[in-house]
């Protein structure tokens, strides 16, 4: 028939056109009165060609039949029962697992090597009538609020030209719902400014006359990005010393923390994280003013020691988003000049004093002891004296 002619024409021109974009493998087709059953042919040196039914099987099939989206082999059909191809015999002898992604994956004698005619084509008869679409979104994973989401929903590029059928993006629990007419093999939606109205998940379905069938699902988790803060440290009388690995604040002085970012959010507040030595995990809130919150500390003491972080946070209707952590500020505590005096110099003081105050007692009584000593000696000089008169006069 003239039309069906046109039709074979056409079919001819834009599947040569398109199979070139073809990213991966061979391409393959089925030449038949469905899109999803018919004669096997192949893309193969610039030509669609056929395949040779030795040693054709269900296996054979099934990888034909997952490969276009056409769902499971029902039947492999040999001796061209689906009509006599033209143009060359590709393939010959091909042996599928039948778990092969592509029909070229699947051993075979060599493309163009055969020993078959035309009345051997094979074909196949897949489960369902329409193929598959394909789904797939820009950007993949969580999407900024605002931003814009892109999603493509695709069929075999030879399906829809015999088809030009029609595409429509649904959001499963959800009010969007877009149709396209595309003359190529694939339909672009955008979806702009994403709010959390159009947060869930969004499903392809490809339709022909009175047949839809229906793609797996892609999620858009809307959700807020917010700019990391950043976190300072200063202390307003002067207790402050910047060392290599933090910042040294000298005990009993105040010191301030600021954390500030460039987010425009109402209601938004700064977190400061502190991790003590025990890993304890404090934290003061705040609201932002001006882009910023201050923290302050009016007397350092050591259990200030430790790291200081800050975050951004705020809630919205869909929940509470909170931005990454500022890079940390490593706080040391150290002595005051004033305590080291109090802690170190005092006693040191007073045990000198009562060191000093022991040899001089020490001294003195040794003093007193040896006077007291010369005064006996000196009375018993005495008596011996008087004892020596004595016996003079004794002797006279
Ligand atoms: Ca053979
Ligand atoms: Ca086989």
């Amino acid at each position: 028939m003239w039309t069906q002619e046109i039709k074979f024409f056409y079919l001819t021109i834009v599947s040569c056109l398109s199979a070139s974009s073809a990213a991966e493998g061979v391409p393959v087709r089925l030449s038949g009165s469905t899109l999803c059953s018919g004669r096997v042919e192949i893309f193969y040196n610039n030509t669609w060609g056929t395949v040779c039914d030795d040693n054709w099987d269900i296996n054979d099939a099934e990888v034909v039949c997952r490969e276009l989206g056409c769902g499971t082999a029902q039947s492999a059909a040999v001796s061209a029962s689906f009509g006599e191809g033209n143009g060359s015999i590709s393939l010959d002898d091909v042996d599928c697992s039948g778990s092969e992604r592509s029909l070229t994956e699947c051993q075979h004698r060599g493309f163009g090597t055969h020993d078959c005619t035309h009345s051997q084509d094979p074909g196949v008869v897949c489960s369902v009538i329409l193929p598959k679409p394909r789904i797939s979104m820009i950007p993949a994973g969580k999407v900024d609020r605002r931003s814009d989401v892109s999603i493509t929903c695709s069929i075999s590029p030879q399906s829809q030209q015999l088809l030009q059928g029609e595409f429509t993006l649904k959001q499963i629990s959800g009010s969007f719902s877009q149709k396209k007419l595309s003359t190529t093999n694939s339909a672009t939606f955008k979806i702009l400014q994403v709010d959390f109205d159009k947060d869930g998940l969004y499903q392809c379905e490809y339709s022909h006359d009175s047949s839809i069938s229906t793609s797996d699902s892609v999620n858009v988790s809307v959700t807020v990005f917010l700019q990391q803060p950043s976190i300072s440290v200063t202390s307003p009388d002067g207790g402050l010393v910047r060392v290599p690995d933090g910042s040294e604040i000298i005990s009993g002085y105040s010191f301030v923390f600021t954390c500030t970012n460039n987010e425009h959010y109402p209601g938004g507040v700064f977190n400061l994280i502190f991790y003590g030595s025990n890993m304890k995990h404090t934290k003061h809130t705040k609201p932002s003013v001006n882009n910023s919150a201050s923290f302050s500390f009016p007397v350092a003491d050591f259990g200030h020691d430790g790291r200081y972080s800050c975050v951004y946070e705020i809630t919205l209707s869909a929940g509470t988003f909170t931005s990454p952590e500022a890079s940390s500020i490593h706080i040391i505590i150290i002595y005051s000049i004033m305590s080291v005096l109090r802690c170190v110099f005092l006693p040191l003081i007073l045990l000198l004093e009562n060191i000093a105050l022991h040899y001089y007692y020490k001294v003195i009584k040794k003093q007193k002891s040896d006077k007291k000593e010369n005064d006996e000696t000196d009375v018993s000089r005495d008596e011996e004296v008087e004892a020596e008169e004595e016996a003079v006069q004794e002797i006279e």
